[in-house]
């Protein structure tokens, strides 16, 4: 999947190549041209986007890990290979953020077994006990209600990770509707067999981690977001801890 919005690599060389004429031009002093030498090259994020955006990593906040690295041993098939090292950041307009913030959330479990659907957007995203929503067994979803249309740019959502765990067929789609009739994209789907027969995905699986999964939304214009599971590695149940959807209300 990728991790990035319309990066612009030729940005950075355009840049430096003003810098560089720059000092030309102005026939500056030895010790002014180093200044400028020294002056931090603007990295890709603050680099202007297609249409003059300005592209900025994502304001994510993450929570505390519970656990050192990602677990080798796990018997899950098309498992998705430890990174070793932090996401990349992510990019997006300026002025995004998390518009999912304390949204109303329904879900196919009218009675979840622990803890009520407030908590899956109230922003704390800690793996403590008690912090998650229990879901019953077999697929079941939870759908975001951002209120109105907005354009959103990634989707961010945290099942558990108190301790590793993979979560089997994750869906995420967004729709016009909260019925999800009209309008419906697929941003994410890693249920490969179609077990939960909303269509064969080809996503990989994952190790739940404090960092969550970002998936790309592409700048799509949807006021739902539903995310999809069908029990997890340790159990048949389903677990949300957080639902975080980076956007902006549409103009
Ligand atoms: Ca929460
Ligand atoms: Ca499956």
């Amino acid at each position: 999947m990728h991790q990035t919005v319309g990066t612009d690599t030729g940005t950075g060389k355009g840049v430096e190549g003003y810098m560089n004429s720059m000092a030309v031009s102005v026939s500056v002093s030895a010790f002014t041209a180093l200044m400028m030498l020294a002056m931090p090259v603007p990295t890709a994020a603050q680099a202007p986007a297609a249409g003059g955006q300005k592209l900025v990593p994502l304001p994510i906040v993450l929570p505390q890990p519970m656990f050192e690295g990602t677990p080798q041993n796990m018997k899950v098939p098309n498992l998705e290979k430890p990174r070793y090292k932090a996401r990349d950041p992510f990019l997006a307009p300026a002025g995004v953020v998390n518009v999912a913030r304390r949204k109303k959330v329904v879900s196919s479990d009218v009675a979840p077994v622990m803890g009520d659907m407030s908590m899956i957007t109230d922003g704390d995203r800690t793996a403590e006990e008690g912090s998650e929503v229990e879901l019953g067994p077999g697929r079941q979803q939870v759908t975001v209600d951002l209120g109105a249309m907005h354009e959103i740019y990634a989707v961010l959502f945290w099942h558990f990770h108190r301790t590793p765990r993979v979560y089997f067929d994750v869906v995420v789609q967004i729709a016009d509707d909260q019925a999800f009739t009209r309008n419906v994209r697929t941003l994410f789907n890693n249920d490969h067999d179609n077990a939960s027969g909303l269509g064969a995905g080809k996503d990989m699986n994952y190790v739940e981690t404090s960092e969550g999964r970002l998936v790309d939304a592409k700048g799509s214009l949807a006021r739902y977001v539903r995310l999809y599971s069908n029990g997890n590695s340790a159990n048949e149940l389903n677990h949300y801890i957080e639902v975080e959807v980076f956007g902006r209300p549409v103009k």
